[in-house]
């Protein structure tokens, strides 16, 4: 296992066949949403937004059972490795059936997306989800929000069994859906009920209705309010944290917590600009997650994680640290830093990412560029070999299952469409 890598040493580093870079873990995934990708993208409302998309979200979050669900996270997770991504936190709330009803083993779906990670090769760290309510003001879960639920030991349950069965490439932590989904004595009882050392993640602060909404029923705005109630740390992951003021960017980074940015989904839903600049001096703690999937691509995330800033800044190479001037090792280097504490230790030095040798993009780079030549030129995908725990999952640029696991997935759309 890692924790920070030396910040002398490179990064990548040359072998005979090619760069040699770390896996990449990717700190949140909804892996059903895979099933939707570019199905959100016509004008259903001029006002359409975050919560008109969470309406189809919802109606394609109905349809799933446990198979259906196993297949499309597979082919997600071959999609990971292939672009690089070697960890995977999956942030899960689709617990029952459609109707609300526990299934006869209530971790049928949570086992669905083990099997998925099994049989793929990626490493899980499954985030069973606490879902209590549909608002701020307590309300009950709408008709569509039931198979999300659980009650406060149901949930501790499911937790238990599921971490029963942990071992080197499958880790069990804790999510909260989010403050307006998670009374704060539910959380606070949660919270004392698990394991001391597990990771706990939480949607917070990614859309303005939902600062002002905090600001009116609890007295102050979100990551506010988390700081003062909870006992955040380096254990804790703040998931898309958009909309903050400076205190609150300084509360984050002074907690230790992680800060999981997830910049594709975030410009895909409207979300907002995460402070990347002011996050970083204060120097904050940060990784990336692909969310709900309408890309699946580190290199992506990376590019516009920078490319946000320099838009509403007008200057370049934003992401940078004292003695670290290259964007790319930056953003790379705090993507590996966080990786430990925000999957539950889920990380080891045999994840590792072999490069394209005959890539035009590559001529002639040294360790001193060859990440940012990775993250910003081209978008053909880099990544010729995948390593997992020591195995070699992808080769020449393919999953050793691809075509096998995209069959299995163009009928289990069939069935949901
Ligand atoms: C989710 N996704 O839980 O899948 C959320 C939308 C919500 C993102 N926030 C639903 N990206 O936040 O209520
Ligand atoms: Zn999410």
């Amino acid at each position: 296992m890692h924790a920070a890598p030396d910040p002398q040493r490179p990064l990548a580093t040359p072998t005979d066949a090619g760069w040699r870079l770390p896996g990449i873990p990717n700190l949140h995934s909804h892996a059903f949403q895979r099933a939707m990708a570019g199905m959100a993208e016509r004008q259903t409302d001029p006002e359409d937004s975050f919560w008109t998309w969470r309406e189809t979200m919802y109606r394609m979050a109905a349809r799933f059972s446990p198979d259906t669900l196993q297949t499309v996270a597979a082919q997600l997770y071959a999609e990971m490795l292939e672009a690089g991504y070697t960890t995977v936190c999956e942030f899960h709330y689709l617990h029952h059936d459609a109707d609300g009803k526990p299934y006869d083993d209530p971790a049928a779906m949570s086992r669905a997306r083990v099997a998925a990670a099994r049989e793929t090769g990626i490493r899980l760290t499954l985030l069973p989800v606490l879902y209590m309510s549909g608002g701020f003001d307590g309300r009950a879960l709408g008709e569509r929000q039931r198979r999300f639920g659980h009650g406060v030991d149901a949930y501790l349950r499911l937790v238990e069994t599921l971490g029963s069965g942990q071992d080197e490439t499958f880790r069990v932590g804790c999510a909260l859906h989010s403050l307006r989904a998670v009374p704060a004595d539910a959380m606070q009882a949660v919270l004392s009920g698990l394991p001391r050392d597990m990771p706990v993640h939480i949607h917070i602060a990614e859309q303005v209705g939902e600062v002002q909404d905090c600001v009116a029923l609890r007295g102050a705005r979100p990551v506010e309010w988390l700081l003062d109630n909870a006992r955040v740390d380096a254990r804790w992951t703040l998931v898309h944290a958009t909309h903050l003021e400076q205190a609150e960017v300084k509360g984050i980074a002074r907690s230790g917590a992680t800060v999981a940015i997830c910049p594709t989904t975030e410009a895909n839903l409207g979300d907002g600009l995460f402070p990347l600049r002011s996050f970083l001096a204060a120097d904050g703690v940060f990784g990336i997650g692909s969310d709900s999937h309408i890309s699946v691509s580190p290199v992506e995330e990376l590019r516009w994680l920078e490319y946000g800033q320099r838009l509403v800044t007008r200057h370049r190479n934003i992401a940078v640290r004292p003695g670290s001037p290259s964007v790319g090792e930056t953003l790379l280097r705090g993507v590996m830093a966080s990786a430990h504490n925000a999957t539950g230790g889920n990380v080891a030095d045999d994840d590792w990412l072999l490069l394209d040798d005959d890539a035009p993009q590559l001529t002639g780079a040294t360790a001193g560029d060859v990440v940012d030549r990775w993250i910003f030129s081209g978008n053909r995908n880099l990544v010729r070999e995948t390593h997992v725990a020591g195995q070699r999952v992808v080769a020449e640029g393919r999953h050793r299952d691809r075509d096998g696991i995209a069959a299995r997935y163009r009928q289990a759309i069939a069935r949901l469409l």
